[in-house]
């Protein structure tokens, strides 16, 4: 029997159309859809591995439990009850804020475990709620909620009408995009230079995606925050910039008031960038008949990733970029998040409501900082957390300081997590509850439908059903959190499997059916699952179109141009000035950076042999000179130390990369013993968040600073 299915890869932000065909239950062939006027056919290596995936002999599928014995299977009902049972006793022993719970990026690729998580946080009620946010976009949605009035009114870049793309900090020729959902990127990028625009790239090394580029600026890793104070600050003295009603005066003077002691002379030692050219990209991408700026992963992680973020705003803004065609926009996606009166409204945002117990960092959107989470678990008093959840997260591997993380984890009275591996992380559960995995259950994009280039809907329905047994993410978390109350009230608890008829779809259908698609509208198009469940390829719903002052959630319907809270960076910002002017020497003479690969995918996918293939990519990056300097040679092992840790990794060198700046990629380090990844495990390479540390952050956002880590590295003596 032969069957062709559709649906989306739901691996990355790019939501790529699938052709899938099946022959007898097993997938023959896995294409691009030619007829996903989105991506137009385009899908990267990592797409077709879905069926590795499905097939990975590694696999977890039914729930096991740690005895003294090692790994024991045991049953849904009992893995539940036991969990639900020792929550319920942990919280009245300790307190609620006892159990911590991490979520990690794949459940924003899984709207069943998103749906049915948050509800499980916000049941278990303690503060101690991490996610992978705080390593990652927390100074994008921070801002958008401190000047827009909403975490999730992220400014995407209209890649498809601009004439001037200014990426910082970004290689989405590797990561196929990010907070800027873009299948097909590469002919997106180059048909801005065949239009007769320019991107250009600013990057500590010479990406896949600078390569290509118009042109490539090498920055000092961590300073990008100078250079768009200067950028403003050319701006402003060239009179370039542009009335705008939504804009205050005063705003707008303070904003001048700032940039005004950041010319490009003064930056460009600390840079390393050269006045004439912060002069020059400022002219042209203010004069330019559009443009956009855009910062990623490498700005948002730095310890200025909040004042980065709201400085390419205000680029943006000034510069009459905002909200109109080709420059930053906004989406209005079928399911929407963001606009009042909407069924899925999610919350607009809140910032340092509360604090960590430890260090005081501040609360967003009710999470705290996950650089804060081994010391939460560490340090004794009140409050201290005593068991942990994690949900498609591998922390070890992916936060600051991992190996804290590690010793943290061993000492604590229950640990759950929901994964389909025994990896880095979940090796040090009690009980692993294993999801089915994405070819064997629906999903609607609810996040990058959010953040993409232009609005469209899909519903994507399960090719395989799962093997008896089995459950969806959202399912276990449904249980789980009905077990939990039942607990809580003294209830006796079921013996068989708790249903629930509201599934994650019928969710969807109401928010379609009410939305601004939706069946009330007098448009062409009626939203609604049935709809989607009838067009196997993506429904396009236009390109970005403008949306403000209506879609603006602030209180005075204006933009915040500079919110008031900033203020309070502006010290640390001035002195950390004042320490780059001095000509500040440190001890450890390296900048680390990390780094992205298309056929990684943080720490998940290396278990999969075809995206294995090819060189050894856990290799540290260091320019000719420098390794010259050190006397090292090509492939040589060198031991690189921070602060917090050392390793040993062998080099490649390449000119790629500015002098005096190395770099790692994330999400390798294999190498601990009682994990169970065959393949993973021969690639193991080494994690670089072993020498990244949990105390460099953004102080003022939370967020970790990944970006710019210093290092000493030393030749191994023979
Ligand atoms: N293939 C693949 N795709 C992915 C992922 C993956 O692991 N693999 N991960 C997904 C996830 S979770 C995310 S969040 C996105 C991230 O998407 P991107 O942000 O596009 O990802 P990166 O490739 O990490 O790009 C960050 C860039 O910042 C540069 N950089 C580092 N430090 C600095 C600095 O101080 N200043 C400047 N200007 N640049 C700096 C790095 O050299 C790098 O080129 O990718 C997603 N897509
Ligand atoms: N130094 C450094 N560190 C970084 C970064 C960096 O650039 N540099 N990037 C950071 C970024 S942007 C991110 S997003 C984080 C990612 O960090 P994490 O989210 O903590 O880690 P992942 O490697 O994505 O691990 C995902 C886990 O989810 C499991 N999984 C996959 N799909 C599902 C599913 O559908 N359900 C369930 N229950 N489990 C699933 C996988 O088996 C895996 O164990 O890493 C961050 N860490
Ligand atoms: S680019 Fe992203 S969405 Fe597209 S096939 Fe690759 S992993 Fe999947
Ligand atoms: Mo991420």
């Amino acid at each position: 029997m032969e069957e062709t299915h559709y649906r989306s890869c739901n691996l990355c932000e790019a939501m790529c159309g699938l052709q899938i065909e099946v022959k007898n239950g097993t997938i023959h062939s896995f294409k691009g859809d030619p007829l996903d006027t989105f991506s137009r056919g385009h899908i990267c290596p990592k797409g077709p591995e879905l069926k590795s995936l499905y097939e990975d002999p590694d696999r977890l599928k039914f729930p096991i439990k740690k005895t003294e014995f090692g790994w024991e299977k045991v049953s849904w009902v009992e893995a539940l009850s036991d969990i639900a049972t020792k929550v319920v006793a942990i919280q009245s022993k300790y307190g609620n804020d006892s159990i911590a719970i991490y979520n990690g990026n794949p459940t924003v690729h899984n709207y069943g475990s998103m749906l049915y998580g948050q509800r499980f946080v916000s049941r278990i009620k303690s503060k101690n709620n991490y996610s992978a946010t705080s390593v990652d976009q927390l100074p994008h949605q921070l801002l958008s909620y401190l000047m827009f009035g909403h975490q999730l009114l992220v400014p995407i870049p209209d890649i498809d009408r601009t004439q001037y793309f200014l990426i910082l900090g970004g290689n989405p020729f590797a990561s196929n995009g990010s907070l800027m959902s873009v299948p097909d990127v590469k002919k997106r990028l180059k048909a801005i230079q065949d239009r007769g625009g320019k991107y250009i790239v600013i990057d500590p090394r010479k990406t896949e995606t600078a390569d290509h580029a118009s042109e490539h600026i090498f920055i000092k890793p961590g300073t990008d925050v100078f250079l768009l104070l200067s950028i403003l600050h050319v701006i402003f003295k060239l009179k370039l910039n542009k009335p705008n009603p939504l804009l205050k005066p005063d705003d707008l003077t303070s904003l001048q008031n700032l940039v005004m002691e950041f010319s490009p002379e003064k930056v460009t030692n600390i840079t390393g960038i050269p006045t004439q050219t912060i002069e020059r990209i400022s002219d042209e991408f203010a004069k330019s008949s559009s443009a956009v700026c855009y910062g990623r992963v490498g700005v948002s992680t730095q310890e200025f990733g909040a004042l980065c973020q709201w400085l390419i705003n205000c680029i943006n803004t000034i510069t009459g970029n905002l909200d109109t065609e080709g420059g930053a926009m906004f989406t209005l996606p079928a399911v929407d998040l963001v606009g009042e009166g909407s069924v899925m409204r999610s919350s607009p945002g809140s910032f340092n409501t509360f604090q960590s117990r430890v260090r005081n960092l501040p609360e967003f959107n009710d999470e705290l900082p996950v650089s804060a989470l081994a010391e939460e678990i560490l340090t004794e008093g009140d409050g201290q957390i005593r068991a942990l959840f994690t949900s498609a997260g591998n922390p070890v591997l992916s936060t600051p300081n991992g190996s804290k993380l590690e010793k943290a984890l061993s000492g604590l009275e229950l640990i759950v997590s929901f994964d389909f591996y025994v990896n880095e992380t979940t090796r040090y559960a009690h009980y692993i509850l294993p999801p089915t995995s994405a070819v064997e259950h629906d999903h609607y994009d609810l996040i990058f439908n959010v953040f993409s280039v232009r609005n469209t809907a899909r519903y994507n329905q399960p090719i395989f059903s799962p093997e008896e047994g089995m459950l969806h993410d959202w399912e276990i978390f449904s249980d789980l959190t009905k077990r939990i109350e039942l607990v809580r009230s003294g209830k006796e608890l079921p013996k068989e499997l708790i249903k629930t008829k509201l599934t994650p779809a019928s969710i969807i259908d109401h928010a379609l059916k009410s939305g601004p698609y939706g069946t009330k509208n007098n448009m062409e198009i009626q939203m609604s699952l049935e709809l989607l469940k009838n067009s196997p390829h993506v429904i396009d719903l236009g390109p970005l179109k403008k949306s403000f002052p209506e879609r603006l959630y602030t209180i005075d319907k204006k933009i915040n141009l500079f919110p008031h809270v900033l203020h309070n960076d502006i010290p640390r910002l001035k002195s950390k000035f004042e320490q780059h002017l001095d000509q500040n020497q440190f001890n450890f003479p390296y900048l680390l950076i990390g780094r992205r690969h298309l056929r990684n995918n943080n720490s998940w996918m290396h278990n999969l042999p075809k995206l294995m293939t090819g060189k050894p990519r856990c290799t540290m990056m260091i320019h000719p000179e420098d390794a010259n300097q050190l006397g090292i040679q090509n492939e040589e092992e060198v031991i690189v130390s921070s602060n917090v840790g050392e390793l040993k990794i062998p080099v490649e060198i390449t000119k790629e990369l500015m002098k005096g700046v190395v770099s790692i990629p994330h999400g390798f380090g294999h190498n601990r013993n009682g994990t169970k990844q065959k393949v993973a495990s021969q690639f193991s390479g080494v994690s670089i968040n072993d020498l990244t540390d949990d105390q460099v952050l953004d102080e003022f956002s939370g967020n970790a600073a990944f970006s710019g880590i210093q290092v000493k590295i030393t030749k191994i003596s023979k």
